[in-house]
């Protein structure tokens, strides 16, 4: 019998610590080996002048999941991971949604359904809490976060999901209680209905005016008011799809002052502006999703942020609505901001993306590129090490990317169920090509060799202990109270 199932040799290794030339032997879908040279394997992949990577955790995406407005995502879990895994990840963490009324449980099996027949690769789910009932607080929620669900996510707008600060209170103190990390989207929604009435009645309802009545203000304010209440419970936050500087100066201000709160940027805000949603007649709404897309300097902010660690995590937010009635355009062909589906895909290109523009323009570092697309994110949602790194122990989820291989970027060449992609016509240079999940070979020569429900569902343990913004302090509980140490 050989050594090893899978031999890649040759390569040149990097996690978010180090880069190094290794052979990688896998055996039992787990890294077995790392050695100068290694043989005896039934097959061996020749990784010479190639990078060898941790596969990506995706960890912000929608899939199979209805919208507060009622849309079901374009992608199941049999287009979304399939697309997923060609852009290089190897897991996956979706939402699995909860709607007023619902008990937590029952959502988290209908998403068990969802996803069990068809993920090809591994998979997890945070929870949205949109219905913080007593019963969900004190046994739902703590009960999920022991059987692994140890992330979820709370927003402050869209009416069906919006949470009062008080309900924000309660998730954040059974989060603390029960070591689960809360996400949070971070805009307040009071001044996003204000504006779009006024617009509306102005009669302003291009797609354009989404992203002016989503000010930055509604998104800064937000910001500092969860990362406020946070520290009154003293937990840990994660700021999710941060997209303007002063966000980004809100949280950088926190962590310096010692408070752990981590953030995430997006694709859509490094490469996107208000000028796509302005394009001409309907298109524009192709680029709507919240927050929206902002200006150049934003931009360069978010990209500082990546550099400097303010952020930890980049991920997609892939949301994927089809141009059209059952999507986008689902209240008409006309529609008024208001009404269109928010989001945009990303899912497959958020990691050729960051690498194309980031590593190779010398933005981030190769190790950063690692840490941001899939250290971070398994530290924190509670996987590492047995996702996001090479080690051995760890699944074989490896990513073997081509650092020179240029690529037009073209809908025709991606695998999600949109129709189109925001970045059509970008320039990028460097792709994964040969992507393997749990030592399965499951993508090579531009073909998918793995089958819809042999992905697997991770249990998590709480996580965000083994990673510290710079500066920041572990949490201190005050006896009298059992809260934070802080309070006044
Ligand atoms: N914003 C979200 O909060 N979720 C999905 C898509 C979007 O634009
Ligand atoms: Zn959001
Ligand atoms: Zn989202």
């Amino acid at each position: 019998m050989a050594a090893f199932d899978l031999i890649i040799s040759g390569g040149t290794v990097a996690t978010a610590a180090d880069t190094f030339k290794a052979d990688i032997g896998i055996r039992g879908g787990r890294v077995a080996a790392i050695a100068d040279a290694l043989d005896g394997a039934d097959r061996i992949i020749d990784a010479t002048g190639k990078l060898v990577l941790p596969g990506g955790v995706e960890a912000h995406c929608h899939i199979a999941q209805e919208s507060g407005m009622g849309i079901m995502a374009a992608d199941d879990y049999e287009s979304g991971s399939i697309s997923a895994v060609f852009g290089g990840n190897t897991t996956i963490v979706p939402f699995a949604a909860q709607h007023k009324g619902q008990s937590l449980r029952e959502v988290v099996e209908i998403y068990h359904d969802r996803a069990g027949p068809k993920s090809v690769i591994d998979y997890a789910f945070h929870l949205i809490i949109s219905d913080p009932t007593e019963q969900v607080l004190g046994q739902e929620l703590p009960a999920l976060i022991k059987d692994g669900y140890t992330s979820f996510k709370v927003f402050l707008t869209y009416p069906l999901l919006k949470l009062a600060d008080e309900d924000l209170l309660n998730v954040l103190s059974v989060a603390r209680e029960n070591g689960a990390i809360t996400m949070v989207h971070a805009e307040n929604d009071d001044i996003i209905r204000w504006l779009s009435d006024k617009l509306m009645d102005a009669g302003h309802t291009a797609p354009k005016y989404h992203a002016v009545s989503h000010a930055r203000i509604a998104e800064s304010e937000a910001t500092n008011r969860a990362i406020q209440l946070a520290r009154l419970v003293d937990t840990p936050l994660l700021i999710v799809h941060v997209s303007t500087d002063e966000a980004a100066s809100t949280i950088r201000r926190a962590q310096d002052a010692g408070l752990r709160v981590f953030g995430e940027t997006c694709p859509q805000y490094l490469f996107l502006t208000i000028d796509d949603i302005d394009k001409d007649g309907m298109e524009g709404a192709k680029f709507c999703c919240s927050p929206p897309p902002r200006d150049e300097a934003d931009q360069e902010a978010m990209w500082r942020a990546l550099a400097n660690g303010t952020f930890q995590v980049f991920h997609s937010d892939h949301a994927p609505y089809r141009f059209d009635e059952t999507g986008k355009l689902h209240a008409g062909p006309n529609a008024p901001f208001k009404k269109l589906a928010n989001g945009v895909p990303g899912i497959e290109l958020r990691m050729p993306l960051l690498f194309s523009e980031g590593v190779g323009k010398g933005r981030i570092s190769l190790n950063d590129f690692v840490a941001l697309t899939s250290t971070n994110a398994a530290k924190i949602y509670g996987m590492h090490p047995r996702k996001g790194t090479i080690a051995i122990g760890s699944d074989a989820d490896i990513a073997i990317w081509d650092p020179d291989r240029e690529v037009n970027v073209s809908y025709d060449l991606l695998h999600d169920n949109v129709g189109y992609t925001p970045y059509e016509g970008m320039q990028l240079k460097g792709w994964p090509e040969t992507v393997i999940s749990a030592g399965r070979v499951a993508v090579s020569d531009g073909e998918l060799h793995v089958e819809p429900g042999s992905g697997t569902f991770l249990e998590r343990t709480p996580g965000y202990d083994f990673i510290r913004p710079a500066g920041t302090l572990a949490p201190e509980t005050d006896p009298a109270t059992n809260f934070g140490a802080k309070i006044v």
